[in-house]
């Protein structure tokens, strides 16, 4: 792509959504760079519009143009699926953030993409987003659709795509599809909305989503359990879906990373003494604490169940996404395997990385319940793809998955076919064609064959 575009299209972006919404030079630098640092591109500018229409005319301007687009959401993505690598033009969301009001009926909301997760569970009391993850702030409904984000009570809720009820979405043509009645029986036709969630900005722009919201946690109860090792992690957890009806999260993390997050995080070692390895339990409504109590048994534990008190062991989990950055530019691998393999994945998993780079660090957490281990890295030699050799070739082994929740965005489109055959590659390039012919979105996000 050229780093600028000709001066009439740039004054036509301008005509549909303002000068002040055409953000070019310094104005667009946070746009072009993820969180991680670890993915920074440049953009010839970024789109602000601000409804629907807006959208559509600026696809069509683009679309004839033939310059790729990427989609923006809050931009707290993992993999580099959100940010102009290449030179793409942004088009950023995060105007569109209109939320109407919650329906008590059907006790669902329909958010516009750039309301953040935060606003749209507290659009009505008594009812919660059952998509729960710690960027919640400032990731936006439109983003975590787009890559079907998961979070701490994919458990009880499911991920992202489960809270879905109908899409609003602009074709890379400028067509706007909608469907957003919210109807829990629909048989009648293909379930598009399905279909984008996931699709990491390269089958359509979603403008609006219709979110069956669940009912709001009551009186929850937080406990973290020290435990001796993984093994004990794993079984734990397993009982704890078994025995606690409530359970809302089951989570992991280890000393290494807590140690981290002790010295620069300010965070507080939640126990009396440090234990290997922590699972964080969180349970609502009647008998939660009982149920908490026993699983715990005679094991090191903490409970809180006032908010502060529950915060302050969150934190512990919760800023653990930071622990890696304190040493370096971490790779963020999210991976999961089958409940069976789980123990094996994560007490192996950082031996597998530093065979690859003896000098590399590795922080390892994540959500125990669905096999989730969330394994950050900061490499020691060159970050030339050995480690994700190392770790995606161990979990394709395993019978696992290279994303469980984050997508594959551009940091792991070179390893899809570990775990997604040629079949099913071509079928992707085929759905992706007959949305996108022109190819303008996302282009370099998945893999086309
Ligand atoms: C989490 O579970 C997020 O905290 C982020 O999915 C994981 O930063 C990561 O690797
Ligand atoms: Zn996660």
């Amino acid at each position: 792509m050229p780093a600028d575009l000709p001066a009439a299209l740039m004054r036509e972006f301008a005509s549909v959504v303002g000068g002040a919404h055409v953000l070019t030079g310094d104005a667009a630098a946070g746009h072009t760079v993820d969180w991680t640092r670890g993915f920074a591109g440049h953009t010839p500018a970024v789109l602000r519009p601000r409804d629907t229409t807006e959208v559509a005319a600026l696809l069509r301007l683009c679309v004839s143009a033939g310059v790729a687009v990427v989609p923006q959401g809050g931009n707290t993505g993992l993999v580099g699926g959100g940010v102009p690598l290449h030179g793409e033009v942004v088009l950023s969301l995060a105007r569109l953030d209109r939320l109407g009001p919650a329906d008590p009926d059907a006790g669902q909301v329909t958010a516009g993409a750039g309301v953040t997760l935060e606003r749209a569970g507290d659009a009505s009391p008594g009812l919660d987003l059952g998509v729960f993850i710690a960027s919640r702030h400032s990731a936006t409904v439109g983003g975590a659709i787009a890559t079907n984000a998961g979070g701490l009570r994919v458990l009880r809720h499911g991920p992202m795509r489960a809270q879905v009820r109908g899409i609003e979405a602009v074709l890379a043509d400028g067509t706007v599809v909608s469907h957003l009645s919210g109807l829990v029986k629909d048989n009648t036709g293909y379930d598009y909305p399905s279909l984008l969630a996931g699709s990491e900005g390269t089958l359509a722009v979603i403008t609006a989503a219709r979110l069956q919201l669940v009912p709001r946690a009551v009186d929850p109860v937080t406990a973290i359990i020290g435990l001796e090792s993984l093994d004990q992690v794993h079984a734990m957890a397993q009982r704890a879906v078994r025995e606690a009806g409530g359970l809302l999260s089951a989570e992991f993390f280890t000393q290494a990373g807590l140690d981290l997050l002790i010295e620069h995080a300010g965070v507080t070692l939640p126990l009396r003494q440090p234990a290997p390895a922590y699972l964080l339990l969180e349970a609502s409504g009647p008998g939660a604490a009982d149920d908490l109590a026993a699983l715990a048994g005679d094991l090191p534990v903490a409970v809180g169940t006032t908010a502060a008190a529950r915060a302050r062991l969150w934190a512990c989990r919760e800023r653990h996404p930071d622990a890696a950055g304190f040493l370096g530019v971490p790779l963020k691998l999210d991976v999961s395997v089958p409940a069976g393999q789980w123990v094996r994945l994560a007490s192996e998993v950082t031996g597998v990385v530093t065979e690859a780079d003896p000098g590399a660090r590795v922080i390892i957490y994540g959500h125990v319940a669905d096999g989730n281990v969330h394994v950050n890295v900061v490499p020691a030699a060159d970050a030339d793809g050995r480690h994700q050799d190392a770790v995606f070739s161990f979990v394709a082994s395993l019978g696992g998955s290279i994303s469980a929740e984050h997508g594959i965005g551009a940091l792991k489109a070179r390893w899809l076919p570990l775990v997604r055959s040629d079949a099913e590659r071509a079928l992707f390039a085929r759905i992706r064609s007959a949305f996108d012919p022109a190819g303008i979105l996302n282009p370099h996000v998945l893999p086309h064959r």
